[in-house]
């Protein structure tokens, strides 16, 4: 399976930070991995015409379910194709505690992405408190059931486990920890989908960084990374890239 570095800009960046696209396309020409930015929607179109013909794909961090409506703010998942999005992060836990999104809702927006042609990256993760409770994999199993379509297939799902404790906090789980939980998020997508399971990519989020993407990407079950602060600038993107 083709490995995935996935970066996730979340609410930052404008036109001037393109600057660090082009960084990136010239320090990382053709990695052996599969590389992907989500920037804000503003920057979709613009990101996509740079990276045109280049390895680098551009993604999206959210969409509606509907293909069109009465849903002011909103965005499908054709308009984002159409902009040039090949794939959307689905189920953050920073939408999950900002918006509200719940598994079903989730699930109907992979299903929407999925049905447009998108590649659909749900992210699931326990909070601190569930970890401490020990109900990590519980929470995770019951995210996974809840949020995955039934006919989600290795082209065109992408899971991501973000420990919402170490998001953006610099604190990442052990070795052992993620090795635990990706071991069981395969057997439980194998529950769910059958043997597709095998060939979706499971990444790791939260607080990933050159000095640790190594260790992390050697753990069995982890396909790759989401990165967020350090998708910002190339020169800390471009080497989690080359360690995949
Ligand atoms: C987790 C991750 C990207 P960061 O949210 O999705 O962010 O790498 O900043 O912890």
């Amino acid at each position: 399976m083709r490995k995935l570095a996935a970066g996730n800009w979340k609410m930052n960046g404008t036109r001037a930070g393109l600057a660090e696209v082009q960084a990136l396309l010239a320090a990382q020409p053709d990695p052996a991995c599969e590389m992907l930015l989500c920037p804000p929607a503003t920057l979709i179109a613009a990101m996509a015409a740079l990276t045109q013909g280049s390895r680098l794909q551009v993604g999206a961090q959210d969409c509606h379910a509907r293909a069109s409506g009465a849903h002011t703010g909103d965005l499908s998942a054709a308009m984002l194709a159409d902009a040039g999005a090949s794939h959307v992060i689905l189920g953050h836990s920073e939408r999950r505690a900002d918006h509200g999104e719940t598994d079903a809702q989730v699930r109907t927006k992979a299903e929407a992405a999925i049905a447009t042609g998108l590649v659909a990256i749900v992210c699931l993760g326990e909070t601190e408190a569930e970890r401490d409770a020990g109900q990590t994999l519980e929470v995770i199993g019951a995210q996974l059931d809840g949020s995955v379509p039934e006919d989600a297939t290795a082209a065109n799902l992408v899971i991501a486990y973000e420990p919402v404790w170490a998001i953006g906090t610099g604190r990442t789980p052990t070795i052992a920890q993620i090795a635990e939980v990706h071991g069981f998020l395969r057997a439980r997508l194998t529950a769910r989908i059958g043997a597709e399971a095998a060939g979706v990519r499971l990444l790791y989020g939260g607080s990933v960084k050159p000095g640790n993407a190594a260790e992390i990407f050697a753990v069995p079950d982890v396909d790759g990374a989401l990165v967020g602060g350090a998708s910002l600038k190339a020169a800390d993107f471009a080497p989690i890239v080359a360690a995949l």
